[in-house]
């Protein structure tokens, strides 16, 4: 990226009709992959000076080239080196086409073993085999590499890629190449530009006048001037500076294309290799993710349980476990369910293809797919795995079916889209379709239930009403407050009011006061709970308004009397005018009836005419009257009373 003041921006986005791809080289250290890029595109990608110093490639190169049918490519040159195959990883991750650089005086060597496997970890099917330095090789002994070459791609989806001999020296064979990438890009499809953006980085230095810039491969969706998005893992919210593409400032990048930003909103120091940046709310982080493993057929001896790994996705290398799900082993060549476990989060999403290598001595083992991007940690052989299947495999509809039965509570429309990782317009037209054939809950607030659930949630509720009742008999029935909080292990609050809220409404509940009881279940306190009741309301009314403080007797009641003094509160017999005082209904109406006559007379009432009309000292008078304001005899203001609407 060079330098341009903001003035110098207003390119354009690269016209739709334009082709993208990004192509990445790959294979054993000196095959001659740098020197290739540079016969193709006049660029040297090895720019460290220890890279020109040693003559070898250390970290990936970058540069572009229009082919003759006009397809813009961003070359991705990787390094062949076995210590720095971490680095290759990194880049290698989102092409569109592999260029296998053999060298044809030396042959098959281990890392062009290895980087076709993790070509091929990665589904990547489309490739050219480039049988460079050609100039060194006599004829026969390029048949016989040719014959070599065929036979390490003959199980690969490489099987029929194209053997290409070439010279970056004389420059034989380019044309030849050139040809061969248009054909094979012919037939690769545009990436998704209307996805939620998502771009792995791959590099993160610092421009003068721009601050921090980061570089990567655009793997969906669209990255224009201004957008916000998100860095992730750590989730900074950042702004987009400037967009350039191949150093040329452009208003947008879009999927498949080689894209540097200048962001707003981070230091240097916060973004790092392996981070990403992505549409705001598009993807989580996650330690542990739900996968298929497939082990490579080479592993010498039988994969254990639980190994310590290696995972790379996208520009990420994250320590972690890799643990069985099913199975005591796995066979080299075979593959299992699996949960990645990670000692970083990585960020992940469903149908992800990564790669595994051992943790000491780095050797590619294996990869596989992402199906749960965020999962929690199972039990090995717990079970569960059917669900799992139905994640891998399943269609949309099945696996947005499993998810709802899995869910415990409503889920909107984009978080199940998310989590399927598919749009939210697929994944809504589904649901509706799961809706009308009656297996889903139609949406509550926008929210989905699978069917299975709303019925269990109306059951529990049901259940729970009814054991209290037979539990407690002589209360009307179960506080909603603590129903609710009764339940909270099996539904969450939201699940809960709807779940209620239905019950009430179909009639199969009723709530008086703030208590519940299943509808059409009579319930009369018992008679001898009455009885006693009535004796503490006689024993309040001796008193007169000057009634003794509630906590003076409440103590030496007993537990049946507490039940009574509860009765009375819930009947409404009982009133707790204040913290301190407890009045019978009868005495509060009778003082009502005095407000009311006073206020025939006089359209005021101050705290001395109160203190007359009751008979009370101050310190029952206030409490009184502040109960008369919430109850709405009298209206305050300031040291004076008018009447309430409700005490005529
Ligand atoms: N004669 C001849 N020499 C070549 C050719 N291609 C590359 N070389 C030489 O081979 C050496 C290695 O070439 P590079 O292009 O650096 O090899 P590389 O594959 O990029 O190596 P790493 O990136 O370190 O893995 C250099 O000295 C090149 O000049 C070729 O076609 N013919
Ligand atoms: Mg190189």
């Amino acid at each position: 990226m060079t330098p341009a003041p903001p003035s110098a921006s207003g390119g354009i986005t690269t016209p739709p009709a334009t082709r993208l791809a990004v192509v990445g080289t790959a294979g054993h250290i000196d095959h001659g992959k740098t020197a290739l890029v540079r016969r193709l595109t006049g660029v040297d990608t090895d720019r460290l000076p220890e890279e020109k110093q040693r003559g070898i490639s250390i970290d990936l190169g970058f540069a572009p080239l229009v082919t003759p049918a006009g397809v813009h490519i961003g070359i991705v040159d990787v390094p062949g080196h076995e210590r720095f195959v971490k680095n290759m990883l990194a880049g290698v991750g989102g092409i569109d086409l592999v260029l296998l650089v053999i060298a044809a005086d030396e042959g098959v060597m281990p890392q062009t073993r290895e980087h076709l496997a993790i070509v091929q970890l990665l589904g990547i099917t489309r490739g050219i085999v480039v049988l460079t330095k050609s100039d060194l090789a006599e004829r026969d002994w390029m048949e016989l590499v040719k014959r070599d070459v065929r036979a390490l791609l003959a199980a690969t989806p490489l099987a029929e890629a194209p053997l290409i001999e070439f010279s970056a020296m004389t420059g034989a064979g380019q044309a030849e190449l050139l040809a061969a990438i248009d054909a094979q890009l012919a037939g690769v499809a545009g990436r998704a530009t209307d996805a939620p953006a998502r771009l792995p980085v791959d590099r993160v230095f610092t421009v003068e006048g721009f601050g921090t810039v980061v570089t990567g491969t655009l793997w969906r969706g669209t990255v224009r001037s201004g957008d916000n998005l998100e860095l992730l893992p750590d989730g900074h919210a950042v702004r987009v500076r400037r967009v350039q593409v191949h150093g040329a400032t452009v208003d947008g990048a879009r999927a498949g294309q080689r894209t540097a930003l200048a962001l707003h909103g981070v230091s240097k120091e916060q973004v790092a290799r392996g981070h990403w940046l992505v549409a705001p709310g598009s993807l989580r982080a996650s330690s542990v993710l739900d996968v298929r493993f497939e082990l490579l057929p080479d592993y010498p001896r039988q994969w254990k349980a639980a190994t310590r790994v290696r995972f790379h996705l996208g520009a990420s290398e994250i320590i972690g476990r890799l643990v069985l799900l099913e199975g005591s082993g796995l066979a080299p060549g075979g593959s299992a369910l699996a949960q990645v476990r990670l000692e970083k989060p990585a960020v992940p999403a469903r149908g992800d293809r990564f790669v595994i290598r051992s943790y000491s001595p780095s050797r590619t083992v294996g990869g596989g797919t992402v199906i749960e991007p965020v999962a929690t940690k199972r039990k090995r052989r717990g079970g569960g795995l059917e669900s799992l299947a139905v994640h891998e495999s399943g269609s949309l509809e099945a696996r947005l079916l499993e998810r709802l039965a899995a869910e415990p509570t409503l889920a909107s429309t984009a978080v199940l889209a998310k989590a399927a990782g598919d749009s939210e317009a697929a994944v809504a037209e589904s649901l509706g379709r799961l809706a009308k054939g009656g297996e889903i809950v139609a949406p509550i607030q926008g929210r989905w239930l699978a069917l299975a659930r709303w019925a269990a949630a109306e059951e529990a509720v049901t259940r729970e009403v009814a054991a209290y009742a037979h539990k407690y008999p002589a209360r009307y029935g179960v506080p909603k407050g603590e129903l609710k909080s009764g339940l909270k292990a099996t539904m969450d609050g939201a699940l809960f009011d709807v779940a209620f809220d239905a019950l009430l409404a179909a009639g199969k509940v009723a709530l008086r006061g703030e208590r519940v009881r299943l509808a059409g279940e009579p319930w009369e306190p018992p008679a001898e709970m009455v009885a006693a009741l009535e004796k503490l309301e006689a024993e309040l009314e001796a008193a007169g308004l000057a009634v003794p403080e509630t906590a003076a007797w409440q103590g030496q009641l007993g537990a049946a009397g507490a039940e009574v003094l509860s009765l009375g509160y819930f009947l409404g017999r009982l009133v707790r005018v204040s913290q301190e005082f407890t009045y019978t209904a009868r005495q509060l109406e009778s003082l009502r009836v005095k407000l009311a006559a006073h206020f025939e007379k006089k359209p005021t009432l101050s705290v001395a005419e109160f203190k007359e009309i009751s008979g009370v000292s101050r310190k029952y008078a206030v409490p009184l009257l502040e109960h008369g304001d919430r109850v709405g005899w009298t209206v305050r203001s300031g040291d004076e009373r008018g009447r309430g609407g409700r005490v005529a």
